[in-house]
Formats: C-alpha cells, structure tokens, sequence
C-alpha cells in the first residue's frame, strides 16, 4: 500500500524555532509509521527550506538545550502552482532532485511567517493541503483587535481595549493616552499582532504608559491596550471532526511568582506555572466555556484545531475571551494534547486525526 505523505515543515524565522524543533521531534516520533511517510522540511533562522533529517532525537531538547535548523548545501521548495518537492543548490546548477508529491502539510511554526496565514496562503497557492486553520483564521487568530471585533460581533463578552494605530501615535500622542487611561487603573499593552508574550507590560503607573507603548511598537506598529481583566485563566481545545468542532476538557493555567503569564514564565520557568486538568470549576461554567470556545471557533473560521482562552470573573460569574491560539503548543505534555488526553484521545490519535482531517478538505481557495 502507499503511504500517504506528510511534509512536516519546522524550525522557521521566529523566536520559537527550538520550541519548533522540539514539537517537530515529538510529532515524528508519534505519527503512525505503517500510514503515514514523513517528509521532514526545516526552516533555518534566515528562512531558507532545507532538507531535515527523520530523527526525533536530533530536535530533540538535550538537557535544556533546543536544536536548530542548520542551513544545508541544498534547499528545498516547491514546484511552483504544484504539490511537488524539489531540491537544488543555489551554487551548483547541476544538483536538482525530485522529492515527489506531498500529501498533506503539517506546519509547525510560530509567529511572522508561520502562525500568521502567510504560510497558509502559500500552501494555498500550491494546491496543496495541511493541517489546521486556513489563511483567514490564521491571519485574524494572531491579531488581537481583529479577534475582539470579530468574537465581540459573535456575541462573546471580550475585556475593554483600544487599538493604537502608527500614525494615532505619532500624530495625536495625547488623545491616544486619553483613551488609554479611560480603562482603568491597570492595563496591559502588547503589540497587536504577536506570538508569545513578547513586548507586552502589565502598566499600574501612569508615568509608564509611554515606554510600554514604545516597547509594545518594537515588535508590531500597531499596539493594542487591554484593561486588566481580573479572573482566573481557563483554557478550552477545540478540535474539529467530520460532523463539526468539539469542545476537550478545561484547562486552568495558575502562574505563581511573576506578574503575569509572560514569555520568561512561560518558557524559561515551566515551575512557576501549573496545569490542572480538568480545571475545578462547576459543571455549569465548563459547559458554557466549552459552548463558546465552539463558537468562538466558528466565528473566526477556524479549521482542523484551536485553543481558546478565557477569563472567568467568579465575582460576576461572567466568562470573556482572554486569546485564541490557531497554533497551540503542542508536544505531548502541552496543553492542548493533555486536554484531549483528558478526553481519552492519546497523542499519536490526535496527530493522526489531525493529519486525516486535513485530508478531507479541499484544496487552493478556502
Ligand atoms: F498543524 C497544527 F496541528 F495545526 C499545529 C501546528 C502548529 C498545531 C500546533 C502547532 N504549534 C506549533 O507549531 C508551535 C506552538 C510548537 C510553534 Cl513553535
């Protein structure tokens, strides 16, 4: 029999290439060998594709250390307007070989150029399909504001916040403070479009707000300002199957020790933040949690799987999206995995289920 092929793309020009890697190395690990043929591609910090190597224990994390994508002799791309891999050298005009069709994409890539629809978008026009959202979801997924308009329109209570757009700043410093302090005494301001907790700081002290806006304008143009949502962070995986979406079990996140969930405690510090799951909350708020992850999941057209966040105020027992992530972590011991784990889907079921629904979609303009 075939074996249906899967291109695992990793690595990627992003500040999570080793956390890519590493995901890359756990997802090879578990896919189903007698179904499935991996065609591992990387993308090295300059982005250029290279052809990486079918071993888990090269992008493995080795005491703490992640992997790269080293940059090889050849690249990789596709065949233009087609699903056909080819490999050639950029020096040597005589070095070209045909890699074959791929089946299916599985993008394992964060922020600029990964999590963002760009790289959705160019698999689209390469008729070539691949696991999780498309370019819509994608794009709107990384951008806050758009995500509070559009999940705000769907009827979903989202936080208070204001868009800080370039030329606002540049042109009408005052008015933008203005708005600003209008919500509240504690905000957070982080660049509208942006991957893991970078450029964001939690402001208390209104002498502060120009350095956090400046900070936030280092990593996006656009800044977003948030007012502080007091609750507790509960987490929903949403996954899609062949009758529709699905709700998992909650998730809870509580960060002892620093401000907030910030890209230090997220990463460099794994103690200082715990997972329960499920989640202990009344059964009553985990079915409207689970209802409107679906629907939030729905609103933003997302395809394949999701993780939405929420904040759940026990004082006003009111339930409002904290974020979405089109790309959740995802080795086995991330949160989502362990979600659906929960659910008594294993890891190996999830990649496989994820790979199949991918399959069943069509392919170029979705
Ligand atoms: F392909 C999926 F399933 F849609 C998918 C793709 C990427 C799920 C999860 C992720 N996550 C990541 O790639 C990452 C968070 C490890 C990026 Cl560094």
């Amino acid at each position: 029999t075939v074996k249906t092929r899967v291109m695992l793309l990793f690595g990627g020009r992003s500040g999570e290439h080793m956390i890519s890697c590493a995901t890359a190395s756990a997802v090879m690990a578990a896919i189903d060998r007698e179904r499935f043929e991996v065609v591992p591609v990387g993308i090295t910090l300059e982005g250029q594709w290279v052809p990486a190597l079918d071993d888990p224990q090269h992008y493995a994390l080795k005491d703490g250390e992640g992997a790269f994508v080293e940059a090889q002799g050849t690249q990789v791309a596709f065949l233009a307007g087609t699903n056909r891999l080819v490999e050639f050298s950029a020096s040597n005009p005589e070095v070209f070989k045909d890699l074959g069709e791929v089946d299916v994409v599985f993008p394992l890539l964060h922020g600029p150029f990964g999590e963002d629809g760009t790289i959705q978008g160019l698999l689209d026009t390469a008729d070539v399909r691949y696991v999780g959202c498309g370019l819509t979801a994608s794009a709107a997924g990384m951008d806050k504001h758009l995500t509070k308009t559009i999940i705000q329109q769907a009827g979903i209570p989202v936080g208070r916040w204001e868009l800080i757009t370039d030329r606002q700043w540049l042109q009408d410093r005052e008015g933008c403070l203005e708005r600003i302090k209008a919500l509240g005494e504690v905000v957070f301001v982080k660049p509208n479009r942006a991957g893991s907790s970078v450029g964001i700081t939690r402001v208390a002290d209104f002498t502060q707000l120009e350095a956090a806006v400046e900070e936030a304008r280092r990593h996006d143009p656009r800044v977003i300002v948030e007012a502080a949502t007091p609750g507790r962070e509960l987490e929903c995986g949403v996954l899609e199957f062949l009758d529709g979406p699905r709700a998992s079990a909650v998730g809870e996140i509580t960060v002892s020790g620093a401000d907030f969930y910030d890209f230090e405690t997220k990463y460099q510090d794994p103690d200082a933040v715990s997972l329960s799951i499920p989640a202990d909350i009344p059964e009553g708020v985990r079915m409207r949690l689970q209802e409107a992850a679906v629907k939030v999941f729905d609103a933003l057209g997302c395809e394949g799987l999701s993780r939405v966040d929420f904040f759940y105020n026990e004082e006003t027992d009111e339930l409002s999206l904290n974020e979405i992530n089109t790309m959740p972590g995802f080795t086995p011991f991330s949160m989502y995995p362990t979600m659906w784990q929960q659910q008594g889907l294993s890891y190996p079921e999830l990649v496989t289920h994820l790979i199949d629904m991918a399959l069943t979609r069509r392919v170029g303009l979705r």
